[in-house]
């Protein structure tokens, strides 16, 4: 039996959320095509019974802090560096590789890494050869394996190699479960990512998800969530003209909750005004950054 952790590491952009998904094939992290989606560190088990056990752990992009919350965000990233039996760096193979080796120096690492080039249904011509040589001989680089995440091509290759590398061990978590997350966390997180569907490219940053009140009653569960946000002008677009953007925003999320939980919710949304709360501690730590 082989168990243990597996962390993914990457620019923001690089692939990391669409890639837990991939493997997991089931929706666990966000994905958008803005940047710094992510904030959270978001572990998911694959299982195998009497086989394996892989805890992914999906990571915020490396970025540099300008926010309170972004430090709880490369928080994350530190936290997922020290625990990890094996590191998956991901890159997308159209970005520029001293950028990225840079940042896969910077991390240190002091486990073995397999080198991720994705988007090779993207990939200018020649970049992936280009990059097979560039990163080859990098001291974190032990093995390179080219997906494509978005359209699920070589995820069987990867995980071979992954199993390859990871320890024996017994099953860390129960083998029924597919995260250490409350489903209360992934639909904040849902809503979330409606938020960034829905909205230009401003607004998304500005915004927190709180969940105030999560029941379940007789086949319905009854969910009350506050969307935060830094000034009454952007509560203003978030709640949009006679209240048609939350409206959309709660029908979008209503129906990939549902699906999600199995089962009937009833959503009731609010906006609320919380200035600056990206750089205060105490409300990072209310809407649930630690
Ligand atoms: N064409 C293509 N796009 C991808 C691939 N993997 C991810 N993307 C897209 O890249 C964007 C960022 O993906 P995401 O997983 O959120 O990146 P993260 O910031 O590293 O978590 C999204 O628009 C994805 O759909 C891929 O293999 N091919
Ligand atoms: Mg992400």
């Amino acid at each position: 039996m082989k168990a243990g952790f597996v962390n993914i590491f990457g620019k923001p952009n690089a692939g990391k959320s669409t890639l837990l998904n991939a493997l997991m094939g089931e929706k666990m992290a966000i994905v958008s095509h803005k940047v710094q989606t992510t904030r959270h560190r978001i572990k998911a088990f694959l299982n195998k019974p009497g086989e394996y056990q892989i805890i992914f752990s999906d990571t915020p992009g490396i970025i540099e802090a300008k926010y309170k919350l972004h430090e709880k965000m490369m928080g994350a990233v530190k936290s997922a560096l020290e625990d990890a039996d094996l590191a998956l760096l991901i890159m997308d193979l159209n970005d520029n590789f001293e950028e990225c080796d840079a940042i896969f120096q910077s991390l240190k690492l002091k486990v073995p890494a397999i080198l991720i080039l994705n988007k090779i249904d993207i990939a200018g011509n020649g970049k992936i050869a280009e990059a097979e040589i560039y990163f080859k001989d990098k001291p974190y680089c032990k093995k390179i394996v080219k997906i494509s995440a978005l359209q699920k091509n070589h995820l069987q290759k990867l995980l071979t190699a992954i199993l390859e590398e990871l320890p024996e061990g017994v099953p860390f978590y129960d083998n029924e479960d597919l995260s250490d997350l409350p489903t209360r966390f992934f639909v904040s997180e849902i809503i979330r990512e409606k938020i960034y569907e829905l909205f230009g490219d401003e607004i998304p940053y500005q915004t927190a998800v709180m969940i105030n009140e999560y029941k379940e009653k007789e086949g319905i569960t009854k969910i009350q969530a506050d969307i935060i946000v830094n000034r009454d002008s952007q509560k203003s677009i978030i709640i949009g003209e006679r209240g048609n953007m939350i409206k959309k925003i709660g029908i979008a999320s209503r129906a990939d909750i549902e699906a999600f939980i199995q089962q009937k919710i009833f959503l009731e949304l609010f906006v609320k005004v919380k200035p600056k709360w990206r750089d205060n501690d105490l409300k990072l730590k209310e809407f649930g950054y630690n």
